[in-house]
C-alpha cells in the first residue's frame, strides 16, 4: 500500500533520552510502508531537552512537522492538537518512550480501510505491577459507566481515519480522552479491529502516566463526563 496517505503522531513530554531514536526509527519503518508519511511530534512543554532535539530533527527532515505547548497540558491535549494538525487521511499515534515496536504498524494497516479505526491491545503489556493492577481498574470502571468493551483502552498504538476523528465533539483533555473517543465510536455504531502488539518496559525516561495529578484529572473528567451523559 504505497500511496497510503499517513500521518503519525508522538506526543512527548521529557523524552530527550527517547525521542530521536523514536522518530529515526519511525522514518526508516515508515519509508518501507508508504510515500506519502508525515511525522507529528508535539511536545506538551518539556522541561527537558526534548524540545530542542525535535526542532533539530524537523529542521533536517521536511516530512517533520513539530508543534510546542508553551506549557504541560496534558495527554489527551496534545493528542487533539496533533489529530488537528494532522493533514493525512489516517491518523497513527503512538508513544515517544519506545515501549512499542513501530514494525508492529503492519498489523493494524492490514485492517484498513475496511475498519475505521485499528487499535492496538499490549500483549502482555511490560509495566509494573501496580500499572497493571490499575489500568485494570480503569478499565471496569470504564465498562461499568459507559459499557465500553475494549481491551486495552489506553494503549497507545491505534489508527483512525482522520475525519472521523476530528469530527467528535470531545469533551476531556486528559488521558481519559483515550476511554472518550473509544466510548464515542462506539455509540454511534462503528466498529473496530483490535490487534494484540508488542509491549516493552521502559529503559529511560520516568513515565507519567502514573502521576496522582494526572489520576486525579482522570477520574475528574471520566466522572464529568458521565454527568453530561457524553453529549
Ligand atoms: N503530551 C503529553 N504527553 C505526555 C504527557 N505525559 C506523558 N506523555 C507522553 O505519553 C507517552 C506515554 O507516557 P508514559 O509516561 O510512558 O505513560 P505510560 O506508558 O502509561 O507509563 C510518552 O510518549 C510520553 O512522552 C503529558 O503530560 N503530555
Ligand atoms: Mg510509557
Amino acid at each position: 500500500m504505497h500511496n497510503l496517505s499517513l500521518s503519525v503522531m508522538f506526543p512527548a513530554y521529557n523524552e530527550e533520552a527517547n525521542i530521536k531514536l523514536a522518530v529515526l526509527k519511525a522514518i526508516e519503518i515508515l519509508e518501507t510502508i508508504t510515500d506519502k508519511f508525515e511525522i507529528l511530534i508535539v511536545d506538551d512543554g518539556s522541561l527537558d531537552k526534548t524540545g530542542q532535539i525535535i526542532d533539530a530533527l524537523a529542521r533536517e527532515d521536511n516530512r517533520i512537522v513539530v508543534i510546542h505547548h508553551a506549557k504541560n497540558r496534558g495527554y489527551g491535549d496534545a493528542l487533539w492538537t496533533g489529530i488537528n494538525a494532522a493533514k493525512n487521511d489516517w491518523f497513527f499515534y503512538t508513544d515517544a518512550d519506545l515501549q512499542f515496536d513501530l514494525n508492529d504498524i503492519q498489523k493494524l494497516i492490514r485492517f484498513i480501510p475496511e475498519y475505521k479505526a485499528v487499535i492496538g491491545y499490549r500483549s502482555p503489556r511490560r509495566d509494573s505491577f501496580m500499572r497493571l493492577l490499575n489500568a485494570k481498574g480503569w478499565n471496569r470502571l470504564v465498562r461499568l459507566l459507559f459499557g465500553l468493551k475494549v481491551r486495552d483502552i489506553d494503549c497507545a498504538f491505534k489508527i483512525f481515519e482522520r475525519v472521523m476523528l476530528t469530527g467528535l465533539p470531545l469533551k476531556t483533555r486528559g488521558a481519559t480522552m483515550s476511554a472518550e473517543v473509544l466510548i464515542r465510536l462506539q455509540r454511534m455504531g462503528i466498529a473496530w479491529k483490535e490487534v494484540p502488539v508488542s509491549h516493552f518496559p521502559r529503559l529511560f525516561g520516568s513515565p507519567t502516566g502514573a502521576k496522582p495529578a494526572v489520576i486525579v484529572r482522570a477520574f475528574r473528567e471520566l466522572f464529568n463526563l458521565y454527568c453530561i451523559g457524553l453529549k
